[in-house]
């Protein structure tokens, strides 16, 4: 499973401060955490207080670069942002484009755009694609599975490997009036995704939308990353220092046979995630 760490985002009030007084620590520090914590890749997404977004992603990727060297998953559906993120990043370890929708109104062409800069970065860069078009987020399953589709084409016909993307169904909150029932269909259409490509395709969804504006965060989040995986996911933008989180991980990954089971599994799965 692979988990990019959720908690550099100017949508948090911490990062958010960090940013506006250049504060380098507490970015540093999360990074360092998450890293420890078994995080794959970390998410870098300045928020919506930044004026220059440009400015801040390379502040925030040069600062994190400082301290450790764990892949980044660079987060902004401006192409722009990305782009300029692109200028500093050291791509040698992974990297992840996050994140682009098929299409859209404004611009046809927004997924070609993400797969030329992935391939201006390296072969280590990979995007993740959000089943969703210029008609917007679909609410139901059959039309996520056509995006999805559409995606997976696309990528062939360009000569993208489709081992490169990382699928997003796009998770929504449960609290939302209607978006309950997108839990089961989003189950329902990553049963479809996997078989679109061989190897399937990854697969990653923004984990802890589903649980915003809820009273049960963490159990909310755990419960479904565990129905997820055992749908086909393979990668989550996630809390990784919630340790009940990362051990649902482990515990999801020996129970679905990817991990033999020892009576110190739990610890044998932490520590080959830290190293
Ligand atoms: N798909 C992809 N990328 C994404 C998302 C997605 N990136 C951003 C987001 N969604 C995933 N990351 C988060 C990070 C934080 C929260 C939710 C998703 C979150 N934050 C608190 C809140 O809104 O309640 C912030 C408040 C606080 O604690 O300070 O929930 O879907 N590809």
């Amino acid at each position: 499973m692979i988990i990019i760490g959720e908690r550099i985002n100017g949508m948090f009030t911490d990062v958010k401060d960090a940013i506006a007084s250049k504060n380098k620590q507490p970015v540093q520090e999360l990074a360092k955490k998450q890293t420890e914590a078994g995080a794959t890749y970390l998410d870098v997404n300045v928020g919506t207080a930044a004026a220059d977004q440009e400015g801040t992603i390379q502040w925030l990727v040069e600062t994190i670069q400082e301290t450790c060297s764990t892949p980044l998953c660079l987060d902004s559906q401006k192409p722009s942002v990305i782009a300029a993120g692109l200028k500093v990043v050291n791509a040698e370890n992974g990297l992840l484009l996050n994140s682009t929708p098929l299409n859209k109104k404004s611009d046809e062409e927004v997924f070609d755009k993400y797969m030329e800069m992935a391939d201006q970065a390296g072969p280590k860069a990979n995007i993740i694609t959000l089943t969703m078009d210029k008609n917007g987020v679909p609410q139901d399953v059959d039309t996520r599975v056509a995006i999805a589709a559409e995606i997976v084409q696309k990528a062939m016909e360009k000569g993208f490997d489709t081992q490169r993307l990382f699928i997003d169904p796009i998770a929504l909150p449960v609290k939302v009036p209607n978006a309950q029932v997108q839990v089961g269909n989003i189950l329902n259409a990553m049963d479809q995704i996997k078989y679109l490509a061989d190897p399937a395709p990854h697969m990653t969804i923004g984990l802890s939308n589903v649980s915003q504006g809820t009273s049960e965060r963490s159990l909310i989040n755990r419960i479904f990353l565990a129905m997820a995986m055992s749908h086909g996911l393979d990668s989550a933008i996630a809390d990784a220092l919630d340790e009940k989180l990362m051990n649902v991980v482990a515990t999801s990954d020996m129970l679905m046979n990817k991990q033999i089971y020892s009576d110190s599994f739990l610890k044998v799965y932490t520590a080959a995630n830290k190293a």
